[in-house]
């Protein structure tokens, strides 16, 4: 089964979102395997966000993501990562879809509360650049089970 990264940005803990947006995944039906409070180093957001160097708003992003701590979290379920880029909404607020992550809580393109992987070669790199293999946690998820 498919597995994707999502990490609450900075601004999403600052506003106490946290239990909003993990609710909306466990309400889902999606199956929490990982989760970690944390500062992003800044080495940590260099790895993570490779991929933009040297776009304009590279800096200001490394800055951002590393400004105040972040909820990272690792999620499991079939099509996981195409169902919660979709639950997460377009990268800019004003171009998200009602009833996304960004359109109900987000403003701005650069303080837009939550990352997700938009490929299964991302989701595999970016767990491996925050989780050990053991911090990945293997359970009974109930839901799963009910039928
Ligand atoms: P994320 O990686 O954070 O999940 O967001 P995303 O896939 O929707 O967007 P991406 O293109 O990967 O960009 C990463 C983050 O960089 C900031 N950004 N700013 N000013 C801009 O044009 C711009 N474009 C991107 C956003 O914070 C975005 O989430
Ligand atoms: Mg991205």
């Amino acid at each position: 089964m498919e597995r994707t990264f999502l990490m609450i940005k900075p601004d999403g803990v600052q506003r106490g979102l946290i239990g909003e947006i993990v609710s909306r995944f466990e309400r889902k039906g999606l199956k929490l395997v990982a989760a970690k409070f944390m500062v992003v180093s800044r080495e940590l957001a260099e790895t993570h966000y490779a991929e933009h160097q040297g776009k304009p708003f590279y800096e200001p992003l490394l800055n951002f993501i590393t400004a105040g701590p972040v909820f990272a979290m690792v999620w499991q379920g079939d099509n996981v990562i195409a169902l919660t880029r979709a639950m997460i909404g377009k990268t800019d607020a004003v171009d998200a879809s009602p009833g996304t992550i960004r359109s109900d809580f987000a403003v701005h393109t650069n303080l837009n509360l939550i990352h997700g992987s938009d490929s299964p070669e991302s989701a595999a790199r970016e767990i491996a650049n925050f989780f050990s293999p053991e911090q990945l946690v293997e359970y009974e998820h109930t839901v799963q089970r009910w039928i």
